[in-house]
């Protein structure tokens, strides 16, 4: 039978949750983790386990038809991939940075200057969109350390907390790109696979829908159950079922995680008593 063929990375920050993404999207994994290869047991897909910089090549090769790859990976060379899905981890942006101790104003400082990067194609259109004339010096690891060994004047990589910039006395001065993880796929799939691929595409889309959403269980006064149902915006209205005791009601509903505690004040406010916030496992809209 057709299977769908995944590129994940096999040991690095995306590696992980990669894998656990899959496994929220109910795909058992039979021969063990990080192998070269591993089948799927109750879904027709198999996982190739990449060298996250490979993956790319091998989705637009065919080798892989989909993959998990950070943005920045993709934007740095133009692959022949379709990016259908964000993922929402591994995020990071990618940024110049330059000594603490010079003084910066606008982008054109880097007029005469020697950048290191791994990341010499998104630095180059950035460049080349400002006017700006500078020299790009290709390293492939540990780029932080160019400015204090007096291989560069400054950098361009991969910034998350900023930390590593700190610890090498270095400012974050633009920020040039946003990344995080995203699901690549060849454009060339049978329709045999293309289904395969909505099938798993739903499945991801009811986790991460059920991420940014919780249940809400709230008991109502019956004079604000009007005010209170309008503070909830719920995926369609709240379900409201009348308690033992009189003049109360019980609310349940949807809420936004980003719009939380917000309404939960407001609700507070209204009256609302026992309210109770349960994480929601699967959510299909
Ligand atoms: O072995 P392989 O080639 O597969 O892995 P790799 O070492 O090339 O990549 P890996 O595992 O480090 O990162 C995989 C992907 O994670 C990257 O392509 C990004 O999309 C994403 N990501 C998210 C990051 C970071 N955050 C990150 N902080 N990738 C790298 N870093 C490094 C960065 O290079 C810098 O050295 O972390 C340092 C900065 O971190 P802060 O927190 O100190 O700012
Ligand atoms: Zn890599």
């Amino acid at each position: 039978m057709e299977k769908i063929k995944v590129a994940i990375q096999k040991s690095g920050r995306l590696s992980e949750q990669s894998i656990g993404l899959l496994k929220e999207a109910g795909i058992s994994l039979t021969n063990g983790e990080r192998r070269l290869v591993s089948l799927a047991s109750n879904f027709p897909l198999e996982i190739l386990y990449l060298r996250d910089d490979d993956i790319p090549q091998y989705v637009a090769d065919n080798v892989a038809d989909i993959g998990i790859v950070g943005e920045n990976v993709i934007l740095e060379k133009d692959y022949p991939v379709d990016t259908i899905l964000k993922l929402g981890f591994g995020k990071c942006r990618l940024s110049l940075a330059i000594p603490k101790t010079e003084e910066y104003a606008s982008a054109s400082y880097f007029n005469g200057k020697k950048i290191a990067t791994s990341y010499p194609g998104i630095l180059k259109k950035f460049l080349d969109s400002k006017s700006i004339d500078a020299e790009i010096h290709v390293i492939s690891g540990s780029v932080e350390i160019a400015p204090g060994i007096g291989l560069a004047d400054a950098i361009f990589d991969i910034v998350s907390s900023g930390s590593t910039l700190i610890s090498n006395g270095l400012k974050e001065v633009e920020v040039v790109a946003g990344s995080e993880a995203v699901i690549i796929a060849n454009d060339q799939m049978t329709p045999a696979k293309k289904k395969i691929l909505e099938k798993l595409l739903f499945r991801i889309k009811a986790v991460q829908a059920a991420k940014s959403n919780k249940y809400i269980l709230l008991n109502a006064p019956n004079e604000n159950l009007d005010s209170i149902i309008a503070t909830i915006p719920g995926m369609k209205s709240p379900t409201v079922m009348p308690l033992a005791e009189p003049g109360w009601s019980s609310v349940h509903s949807v809420l936004k995680e980003n719009e939380f505690w917000e309404i939960i004040d407001k609700l507070k406010d209204l009256g609302a008593q026992g309210i109770l916030v349960i994480p929601i496992e699967k959510m299909i809209v």
